[in-house]
């Protein structure tokens, strides 16, 4: 049974208590893609996970913080992301972060393993950066997007993965000025209680 609970903490810090066997996603402070730099405007947040989740978990977490799963649909967001926020490199120990996209399997589109693609927010699926190879649905099921794993070095290309492949962490994005929620949590980390 895994149960979620709050505790306040610094956004960097990480909070492990072998006590309770809880380990806290580190969620870092949010990072605006400005209208000056010819941006969207948009802010990114990233969040670290060091006991690993799936994409839909990461998916409903991005949501409870008030925003969504990063959503790259330009050269220059993915740009912009990748320099900007996707930097902890304790990330690609065994796979990079979560990313917004998705195969929809009931789409008219749908193939494996390159059909079917969809962002999160519904925006065109037009720009990509697959890795070498990818996606390749390998072994089945990869229908989940993240960055891919490169064995410890942090690449800005994609990788089609599947859900139960468990990363540590995601990248969100919201509109700015942040949701009353997010303003709410954003000197919170969550603290997952895991009973083993
Ligand atoms: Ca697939
Ligand atoms: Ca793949």
């Amino acid at each position: 049974m895994t149960t979620l609970s709050v505790a306040v903490c610094s956004s960097f810090a990480l909070i492990a208590s072998a006590a309770s066997q809880t380990t806290a996603a580190v969620i870092y402070d949010p990072v605006t893609w400005s209208t000056a730099n010819a941006g969207n405007g948009h802010a990114y947040r990233a969040v670290f996970a060091p006991e690993l989740m799936s994409w839909t978990e990461a998916k409903a977490m991005a949501e409870s913080l008030g925003g969504h799963l990063v959503t790259l649909t330009s050269a220059a967001e993915a740009s912009f992301v990748f320099s900007v926020v996707a930097r902890p490199e304790q990330w690609w120990t065994d796979g990079g972060p979560w990313l917004g996209g998705y195969q929809d399997t009931s789409a008219p589109d749908y193939s494996e393993p390159n059909g079917g693609w969809r962002w999160v927010t519904g925006e065109a699926w037009s720009y990509t950066n697959w890795g070498n190879g990818e996606p390749n649905n390998y072994g089945g099921g990869e229908n989940y997007l993240h960055y891919l794993d490169t064995g410890g070095s942090p690449v800005s290309t994609w990788n089609d993965q599947s859900n139960g492949r468990r990363q540590r962490g995601f990248i969100m994005e919201y509109s700015v000025p942040a949701p009353g929620a997010l303003t709410l949590l954003g000197s919170v980390g969550w603290l997952r209680g895991r009973k083993r």
